[in-house]
């Protein structure tokens, strides 16, 4: 399908030998949302440099010099802080990259806004910055009346306008590194024909060749990633892609974290590709997992075993879970990280909870009897442990997971009331009522109600809920 979106345009005009450049492996702060505190980030380069990881990406989304409003200058705080992030990794030989989203609003033939890009890269230039991304994910893919008249393509007017901010940094600095998010940063988009026909071709051949190009993989979350996929992209792009990895990334689903392991990526496409970059969680603390196996995977001699990756990991995470009273076994922290595992996948355990309880949905046979036995003993474990981690010492930990797992908890408690009532009401299709589990105040509200509208289809497709809504 890729193939259909080339079309012919001028090569980039330079005979460049690509010099051997350190595979780029580590994280990127690249969510919607609250950005993470300087404290986290301090951490984080600690456990960076502990893991071997050395990179990190500094492009919140929400952060409103970034994308809103990237054209004003950073005060005099803001510089402070980010100063603050540069030092501490050029401290521990991290390599900190610079992103700036100029997408929502540029006018690429203006050059005023040329000067405002520049104008902010020299800033970072004079606090020691020394990678630069220049960012048009998630933006409007089609140009102005004037940029239209200037430039044959989207893509051709992204590759002019960041080739020109490469020449001009490197000419107040030679060792500076770029990298590029295309408008179209996975298959499906390129495939859609997001930013224009050709978009990836003209790319490959005009965007200057020393520059980075960031890619999601087929989707922008993608549960795989295949080399063959990355090889034909490779193909248009005419270098290796970085992955910007959404594989932990929440900031699409509030109800949801995921703490599972680094995986649906073969062990061979460290070779394909120039570096593997995390965009995890909003929620700092519960990027331990995610971080800890990338590391992992970055590291791995011989086949890669997600699974034992996410068991060591979660022994590492353990001392993180200190309580007031007691402590936290690594069962009840397995089974809870199964059920936040990945986006298209639970773990183990959290697949088993959720079929024993599809099982209480059914008649009454031994198989009923034998899941309603599990679940109550599963539940039960589950439901103690949530209640427990109101304890935990480390409050940012709780809060991250306080309204998820408190959600958890309601649900079961709700499936073991159903239980309850299901042992003494045998009849197929029972109905029941909790006495604690109010409509409206339970499962309310607009979003719930506005879901309820289409149901999901065992093919996956949508349809309305209610028959008479489906006329
Ligand atoms: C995106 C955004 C990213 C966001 C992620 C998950 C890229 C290149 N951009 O599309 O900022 O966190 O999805 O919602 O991935």
């Amino acid at each position: 399908m890729l193939r259909q979106l080339i079309s012919d345009t001028k090569t980039h005009e330079t005979n460049h030998m690509p010099e051997q450049l350190e595979f780029i492996a580590g994280v990127i702060e690249g969510f919607y949302g609250e950005p993470w505190t300087q404290a986290e980030r301090l951490e984080l380069f600690e456990r960076m440099t502990h893991w071997g990881l050395n990179t990190y990406f500094y492009g919140p989304k929400d952060d409103l010099k970034h994308r809103a409003i990237w054209r004003d200058l950073y005060t005099a705080s803001e510089t402070e802080t980010l100063s603050q992030i540069i030092t501490a990794c050029n401290q521990r030989n991290l390599r900190f990259i610079y992103g700036l989203g100029p997408g929502l609003d540029i006018r690429y033939s203006e050059e005023a806004d040329f000067a405002f890009l520049n104008r902010r890269f020299e800033q970072m230039l004079a606090l020691g910055c020394r990678n630069f991304a220049v960012l048009f994910d998630d933006i409007p893919d089609r140009m102005n009346p004037n940029d239209a008249q200037r430039f044959s393509s989207f893509a051709s007017a992204q590759c002019h306008l960041t080739n020109a901010l490469l020449q001009a940094t490197r000419a107040r600095c030679a060792d500076v590194r770029f990298f590029f998010c295309p408008t179209p940063y996975c298959g499906r988009m390129a495939e859609a024909g997001l930013g224009g026909v050709g978009y990836l071709s003209i790319l490959g051949k005009e965007l200057h060749p020393d520059i980075e190009i960031f890619w999601t993989g087929q989707e922008i979350i993608s549960q795989e990633i295949t080399v063959s996929s990355i090889q034909t992209l490779q193909g248009y792009l005419r270098r290796k892609p970085l992955l910007w990895d959404n594989l932990h990334a929440n900031d699409y689903d509030v109800r949801r974290f995921f703490c599972g392991p680094y995986s649906g990526r073969p062990i061979e496409l460290r070779e394909h590709v120039s570096g593997l970059m995390l965009n995890a969680n909003n929620e700092f603390p519960l990027n331990f997992v995610p971080f800890h196996t990338l590391a992992a995977f970055v590291k791995c001699v011989g086949p890669w075993d997600p699974r034992a990756a996410y068991l060591d990991a979660i022994q590492e995470w353990l001392p993180s879970f200190e309580m007031i009273h007691g402590s936290v076994t690594s069962d009840e922290l397995i089974l809870l990280g199964d059920c936040y595992y990945l986006p298209l996948q639970e773990g183990p355990q959290a697949e088993l909870l959720y079929n024993n309880a599809r099982i209480l949905m059914g008649s009454r046979t031994l198989d009923w009897e034998n899941a309603a036995a599990e679940f109550q003993r599963q539940s039960t474990q589950l439901k103690a442990f949530c209640v427990r981690l109101t304890e935990l010492r480390h409050r940012r930990l709780f809060y991250a997971l306080s309204r998820r797992i408190w959600e958890l908890r309601e649900e079961l408690d709700f499936l073991e009331r159903y239980l309850a009532f299901r042992m003494t009401h045998d009849a197929p299709h029972p109905e029941f009522n909790s006495e604690f589990h109010h409509w409206g105040t339970y499962r309310g509200g607009i979003v719930p109600r506005l879901q309820r509208l289409l149901a999901r289809q065992p093919n996956g497709a949508f349809q309305p809920t209610e028959p008479a809504l489906r006329a």
